[in-house]
């Protein structure tokens, strides 16, 4: 089956359909925050100096070896904070302002779209916030929201990482990674979703909410590879609920799955920075 059913890049054809359409979900990824400047995950930008950031954000990593996953994240926080939404988040933010049904499943950990004032009873970030660190030890919750330290201790500044991205980054010892200042004995971790973790359930079960409450007209995938569970999900879904779907990618394989779903109804290839504001204007 051609990848494509409809007119793949006709944004007159979209645009019809996104003006009668109510109920719109979009599915974000790291894609939506590349031109901020952001790294993506898989593809060139997919490296963090050199490790795959796949192979970091997850729990038996930090375990292994928390020196390296907190610096990992601790360089994100940094490029996150110092970045700035682009042009694709503050075209979703304004359509979520003008449409009350349109909501934003967001992979991203960022902090980019609801610093561009995308209203946060209309976002869903089901893979947490790098802004967020909370509590290891079992027997305390502590979570704070911090989107202000660029280093949480001495040994995160900036400067204490080896500018050379082939260079091993040293190896801080536990005690001078961030510790809780609530019970004093958990570490803290980044407040993120690492694979094997499950999702927030009251996230899951406010976006199931939304898409229970009837037919959906529109699903845009957005700068996602659609390959990661259960977020890819949604645009099964959505077609499941009668939802057209429109893919905003900069590349596009012959034959992807995105999300299981290997039809779209409109493909715009490129920048999502120069597309989104553009087609949802
Ligand atoms: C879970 C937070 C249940 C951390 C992330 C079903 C089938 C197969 C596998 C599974 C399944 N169900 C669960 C799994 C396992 C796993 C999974 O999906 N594995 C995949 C890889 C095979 N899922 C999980 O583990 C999830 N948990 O299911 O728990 C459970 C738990 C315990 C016990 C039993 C059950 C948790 C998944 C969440 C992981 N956390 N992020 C962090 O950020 O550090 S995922 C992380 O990677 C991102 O959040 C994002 O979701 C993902 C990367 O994907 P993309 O966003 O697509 O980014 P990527 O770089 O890959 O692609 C960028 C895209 O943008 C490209 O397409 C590129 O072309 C495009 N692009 C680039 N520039 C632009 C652009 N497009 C437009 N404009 C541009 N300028
Ligand atoms: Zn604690």
């Amino acid at each position: 089956m051609p990848y494509i059913e409809h007119g793949p890049t006709d944004p007159h054809t979209f645009k019809t359909h996104l003006v009668k359409s109510k109920r719109i979900l979009a599915l974000c990824g790291a894609g939506l925050s590349a031109s901020s400047g952001l790294a993506t995950f898989r593809g060139a930008g997919g490296l963090w100096r050199t490790h795959d950031a796949m192979s970091l954000a997850t729990p038996q990593a930090f375990v292994k070896d928390p020196s390296l996953v907190w610096q990992f994240y601790s360089a994100r926080r940094q490029a996150a904070f110092s970045a700035k939404p682009n042009a694709a988040h503050l075209a979703l933010a304004a359509l979520s302002v003008k449409n009350k049904d349109f909501i934003t499943v967001t992979q991203n950990v960022d902090g980019l779209s609801p610093r561009a004032g995308h209203p946060p009873e209309q976002l869903y970030p089901v893979h947490g916030s790098l802004s967020t660190i909370k509590c290891t030890s079992i027997f305390c919750s502590y979570t704070e929201h911090n989107n202000f330290d660029m280093a949480l201790t001495p040994a995160l500044a900036p400067s204490r990482t080896p500018a050379d991205v082939d260079a091993q980054p040293p190896t801080i010892p536990v005690l001078d990674l961030p510790h809780c200042p609530k019970c004093g004995i958990g570490m803290m971790r980044p407040g993120v979703v690492w694979f094997n973790e499950t999702l927030p359930n009251d996230l899951l079960e406010s976006i199931d909410d939304w898409i229970d409450q009837g037919p959906i007209d529109l699903c845009l995938v957005i700068g996602t590879t659609g390959q990661v569970w259960p977020a890819a999900g949604y645009i099964g879904i959505c077609k499941g609920k009668g939802a057209k779907v429109a893919v905003i990618n900069m590349e596009i394989d012959d034959d992807p799955h995105l999300g299981g779903v290997n039809t779209a109804d409109w493909l715009f290839k490129g920048d999502c920075a120069q597309i989104l504001p553009d087609i949802l204007e």
